[in-house]
């Protein structure tokens, strides 16, 4: 007889493999190199060449949100080092103030938050007469982002600022500049997804009379030859995924390229790192398919031989498996074992028990979810987020990340074993932003409790009260990332891809479900990522 089971494919994707075959870009081969060599060559000796202090952070700002630093990394960290120790006084101008202090808490550098107490009066608030300078509020606010937990200053700052500018942005009546607020309170800077600020920000800046035509150019030039790049890449992975025959053998599940795609592109956007893209993209793909197995389709029982199976990562009991399930682990044990062998290859080091692990401790994760769904349990906040910031994927996700853009590391992976701040932060971020945008529709498909139901249960509170409260839970684990990644520097080349992690899961659950619901703004941010290029003269 016939069970009846759940689905979570409410939809395919609108990303099938012809449409994603019939991209093309204009943007490849050596003319265009050498044309962005001629522009970058150009960008250096500007860099040089500025001398004024407030310049040379504008430069290195605008540098950033183009897109373009990482052609210029040297240069720019020299610039910065100077800025460092040139050790200036106390700062007249709120907009310098704020915008040295931001850019140098990104890269690393300590300033301590009281930096900004000249702004502030007697009692202690910042000053009234603050608030004509609009622009040196803008600047305000997003240096506040880069706080740690305790810096009373800087939350202090970031309610002045968003208070102020929230209730300014009706009288600005100057349309760039209302513009700029309404970007800036959306989401702020420092945890935006880089390719995605890009594209928005090359239009803001040309739009200026101030911008500088040079910039402009290499800026829309390396887009669209990124762009390039990522429809390559995507073209291939699509080419992967329909030999897999995984939509067709797994029709109850989510099947996402696309979106994983986009997840790859925000947590490791840089262009030569399309072999990370596509391992990361790959996992992603089973993350999706097996978490709709334990959520949706699997029964407890099939659940418990999965898990097992996994656990033992034992491929001679394939055949206790029910079909379905034999397809996904075939698939899934010889992918992992493929980055595996690419590891041993060219590197010598066997990381398949770590693997192993990864995937033991998510399916472990997983079935103790199930347990509680088909129980009915509802556990307290606490012990749902002990579970539920692994049973995201995001520690999975890290450890894949690290393997496939670092020379491997005997101490630093012993060190993220212990799953440090630099693991748990960003899946956490992970975690509760994904519950905020996912959990609603999953209470009405039938699915375990999630961060919202189990803190809304625990406290009595009604559920408007209990996102607040999970928002606020965010806001503490970004604060905890500023921390123990950025300042705290862990692992020196990886520290920046973490923090991607947060800023790509703020941006998919922004507005609801943007990875298995994929709406309009996941579509749009696809399309212009990797459909649409800057049109050039
Ligand atoms: C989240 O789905 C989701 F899309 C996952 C875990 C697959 C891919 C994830 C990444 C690439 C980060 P869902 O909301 O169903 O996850 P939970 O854990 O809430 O079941
Ligand atoms: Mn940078
Ligand atoms: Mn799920
Ligand atoms: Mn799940
Ligand atoms: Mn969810």
């Amino acid at each position: 007889m016939e069970e009846v089971r759940r689905s979570a494919n409410l939809g395919a994707s609108i990303w099938d493999d012809d449409y994603i075959q019939s991209l093309a870009s204009l943007y490849t081969g050596e003319k265009y190199v050498a044309e962005a060599e001629k522009l970058k060559n150009l960008v250096k000796i500007m860099i040089d060449e500025t001398e004024d202090e407030l310049d040379q952070l504008e430069l290195i700002d605008s540098l950033q949100r183009l897109g373009l630093c990482n052609h210029f990394e040297d240069r720019i960290a020299k610039k910065l080092d100077s800025i460092y120790e040139a050790e200036k006084c106390m700062e007249e101008d709120l907009h310098v103030t704020a915008l040295k202090f931001r850019l140098l808490r990104q890269h690393g550098y300590h300033v301590p938050q009281e930096v900004f107490c000249s702004f502030m009066d007697d009692v202690g608030n910042f000053k009234a007469s603050l608030c004509e300078d609009v622009r040196g509020v803008v600047s305000l606010y997003e240096a506040s982002y880069l706080s740690m937990e305790g810096e009373s200053i800087l939350d202090l700052a970031k309610d002045f600022s968003l208070n102020h500018l929230t209730r300014r942005m009706d009288k600005i009546t100057e349309p760039r500049l209302a513009e700029q607020v309404r970007h800036a309170l959306e989401v702020p800077l420092h945890w935006r997804v880089q390719r995605l600020e890009a594209r928005w920000y090359i239009k803001a800046y040309e739009s200026r009379s101030s911008a500088n035509l040079i910039l402009v150019e290499l800026a829309k030039l390396d887009f669209n030859m990124v762009q390039a790049t990522y429809q390559q890449e995507l073209k291939r992975m699509s080419r992967w995924y329909k030999e897999t025959g995984l939509t067709e053998k797994l029709g109850f599940a989510r099947h996402r390229l696309a979106e994983c795609f986009l997840w790859a592109m925000g947590f490791v956007p840089e262009p030569q790192l399309g072999y990370s893209r596509e391992i990361l993209i790959k996992i992603a793909v089973f993350i999706t398919i097996i978490d709709d197995i334990y959520d949706v389709y699997g029964t407890l029982e099939e659940l418990q031989l999965f898990t097992n199976t996994i656990e033992r990562w034992d491929i001679n009991s394939l055949d206790n498996l029910p079909e379905y399930m034999r397809i996904c682990f075939l698939a899934l044990f010889n992918s992992a074992n493929e980055l595996a062998y690419h590891i041993l290859r060219d590197q010598g080091f066997n990381v398949i028990s770590n693997l192993r692990k990864l995937w033991a401790e998510l399916c472990r994760a997983y079935y103790l979810e199930a347990r509680w769904f088909h129980s009915g349990y509802v556990p307290t906040t606490d012990e749902y987020l002990n579970t539920a910031w692994k049973s995201i994927s995001g520690p999975l996700l890290l450890f894949y990340g690290y393997f496939s853009t670092n020379p491997i590391n005997k101490k630093e992976l012993q060190s993220l074993e212990q799953y440090p701040g630099i693991i748990r932060w960003p899946s956490t971020v992970l975690r509760l932003a994904d519950d905020l945008g996912t959990s609603s529709e999953e209470m009405k498909r039938g699915d375990v409790p999630k961060s919202v139901q189990c803190y809304m249960t625990e406290t009595g509170c009604s559920e408007e009260d209990a996102r607040k409260h999970i928002k606020h839970l965010i806001e503490t684990a970004l604060k905890r990332m500023n921390k123990e990644i950025l300042m705290e520097k862990p692992l020196k080349n990886f520290g920046h891809i973490a923090m991607n992690l947060g800023r790509i899961s703020l941006c998919m659950y922004q507005h609801g479900d943007g990875f298995g619901l994929p709406h309009s703004e996941t579509k749009r941010n696809l399309v212009s990522l990797l459909v649409q290029p800057f049109p050039m003269p």
